[in-house]
């Protein structure tokens, strides 16, 4: 057992309560103990580290570099932490986060074990009211549902996926005690950037392994290494630099989008810098790629048969290679899978290729699974089918603000939010990483949303502002402009969790577009418009029930990253 896993959060009135210990909410518990809050942060997990805690499988690691995958709000933090290498994987990322949780001194506020179900706003007092899964009920004045985007796993809806006798896991719901493939015959189902990870490893030892395939990604090479000494202290000593790299980028990466269009390239100049980026480590090949790839189908289809022509080069077996040869979407369309010899696992005799668009699966059985071609005998069945991306954290809880409307209701047609952080008629509740925020380096948003909503809740206390709530002017504005917004690129126009679409999930077939495309930079602008006048053009404030529209003065900056930058930290209060 964790040392936090109960924390005897006995009282049940709070100031704040915080949902989820996984990036945002660790860091949210530690913005809100700073402004001097009494808060309880629950999580489900017995442990903290969220995505990095139930994101346990095999061959679990980042695919952005470590050192801009960690918090930036702490110049100590950033000294005593040393990455073990440029991609780390899942035990050192949950470690990372453990280690947060004691330098911070978290525990105390934390308490494991401890699923949230519902949560309701209280007009008359202006509080929120939540309930565990055991009935625990606890109250606060403010609700901040750390949830994460990629937090709900779903299973594929074949008929028998409980009727499996043997071993059967969901990527995200890994156990904690170690799995052994070996001698088994293993199939994974899913080939998106969890699976293509998970693949590898079993690989190894699993006696045989057939991969369920319905759509094919493009893969890149990861190019992962380890982290010595001299790199280490360049890292260290460069943490400025990378932090206003990840700031600049619109993905929150070290990588930035090429402003070059590929027309201005000779095609042998292009297959050169092609070929160069390809082997770069990380993301270089996907987002620091020629911008017009991402929105003009010529371009996209240059640069997709070049990366089709890299499969077939890896893939003995032309018959195979075509199988993994994505021809349904446009490289980058879709989340790119890093991969370390994924391709070549093809070639050897114990792995299994099984396109479900030519033979699909009809039936999980209780010896293996059934497609319209074969019935295979399995000892385990791995599922890496994905999530109720953005807004299945949300989806899970009943949540229900003014006039007790559903949450879930409100989205029923796609989220609607301002800015990704606050929703209409919800008052007080806050969503760092909420649907329509920007998404892109996911820590890089967090951090960010995390200090926006900590400068709004202490404007509140500076003012003695007991409710805050998003004008439905500025959320319809902030969601049509989002999603208009997204509507120029390519991947709109693909099915994928970046458009909202789940075939697992009832109602999730339809594209939304659940988060905001159009960069970090650009989302900051609008979210320190919103500061610089003052809030009160986006929210209405309350200072007693019922008595709307205090005129705010505020003077209130953001300071992510202050201290790691070298700027003097600035504290999120009201001036
Ligand atoms: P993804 O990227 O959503 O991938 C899920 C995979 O599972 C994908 O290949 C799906 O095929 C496949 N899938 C889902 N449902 C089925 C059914 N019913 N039958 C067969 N195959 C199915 O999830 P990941 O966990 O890999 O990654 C999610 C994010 O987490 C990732 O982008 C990183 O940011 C971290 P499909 O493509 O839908 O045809």
């Amino acid at each position: 057992m964790q040392k936090s896993e109960k924390a005897g959060l006995v009282n049940g009135k709070f100031d704040a309560i915080v949902i989820g210990a996984g990036s945002a909410g660790l860091y949210q518990l530690h913005r809100l103990k700073e402004l001097g809050l009494n808060v309880a942060l629950f999580e489900a997990g017995t442990g903290v580290g969220g995505a990095w805690y139930w994101n346990r499988y095999p061959g679990a690691r980042f695919d952005s570099e470590s050192y801009t995958y960690g918090y930036f709000f702490s110049q100590d933090l950033l000294r005593e932490w040393s990455w073990s290498e440029h991609f780390a994987a899942q035990p050192e990322t949950e470690r990372y986060f453990n280690y947060v949780a004691d330098k911070f001194d978290l525990r105390g506020n934390i308490q494991c074990s401890s699923r949230v179900t519902e949560a309701q706003y209280r007009e008359n007092d202006n509080r929120w009211e939540i309930a565990l899964e055991d009935g625990a009920r606890y109250e606060a004045r403010y609700l901040i549902a750390a949830v994460g985007p990629l937090t709900e796993p779903t299973l594929p809806a074949y008929e028998g996926v409980s009727s499996f006798a043997g071993e059967a896991y969901h990527t995200a719901r890994w156990p904690k005690a170690p799995i052994s493939f070996v001698g088994k015959r293993v199939a994974v189902i899913g080939t998106g950037a969890s699976g293509v990870q998970t693949i590898q490893e079993v690989a190894k030892t699993a006696s045989s392994l057939t991969v369920f395939q319905r759509t094919p990604n493009y893969c890149v090479p990861l190019g992962n290494s380890s982290i010595d000494d001299k790199t280490q202290k360049n890292i260290r000593d460069n943490y400025p630099k990378i932090y206003s790299r990840c700031l600049e980028s619109a993905g929150g990466f070290i990588h930035n989008v090429d402003p070059r269009s590929v027309f201005e390239l000779s095609s042998e100049e292009r297959e050169a810098h092609w070929e160069k980026i390809y082997h770069e480590p990380g993301m270089a090949m996907w987002l620091g790629n020629f911008h017009d790839i991402f929105i003009d189908e010529h371009a996209n289809n240059l640069v997709s048969e070049f990366m089709r022509k890299k499969i077939r080069q890896r893939v003995k077996d032309p018959k195979v290679a075509e199988r993994l040869v994505p021809k349904n979407h446009g490289f980058g369309t879709r989340r790119v899978p890093l991969e370390t010899g994924y391709y070549e696992l093809f070639n050897s005799p114990n792995v299994k290729l099984v396109d479900l668009q030519e033979t699909p699966i009809l039936r999980i059985t209780p010896v293996g699974i059934q497609t319209t071609d074969a019935n295979f005998e399995f000892d385990m069945i791995i599922y890496a089918t994905g999530f109720d991306a953005i807004t299945g954290g949300f989806d899970k809880i009943d949540i229900r603000g003014i006039d007790g409307t559903r949450l879930k209701e409100k989205w029923s047609n796609g989220p609607i939010t301002f800015l990704g952080t606050t929703t209409a008629g919800f008052p007080n509740f806050f969503m760092p990483g909420g649907p329509l925020t920007w998404l892109g380096n996911i820590p890089r948003g967090l951090e960010y949303n995390v200090d926006f909503i900590t400068a709004l809740i202490a404007h509140m206390l500076d003012k003695k502002f007991i409710a805050i709530d998003a004008k439905p002017e500025s959320e319809a504005e902030w969601t049509t402009f989002s999603t208009e917004g997204a509507k120029k690129f390519l991947s709109s126009k693909v099915d994928s969790w970046f458009t909202g679409v789940n075939t697992n999930v009832k109602g999730k077939q339809k594209r939304t577009s659940p988060f905001y495309r159009g960069g970090g930079p650009a989302y900051r602008v609008r979210c320190e418009k919103t500061i610089r006048d003052g809030y009160n053009k986006d929210f209405n404030f309350y200072s007693d029930a019922n008595e709307p529209n205090i005129e705010p003065e505020l003077k209130i900056s953001l300071r992510s990253g202050g201290d790691a930058i070298g700027r003097a930290p600035q504290k999120a209060v009201a001036g």
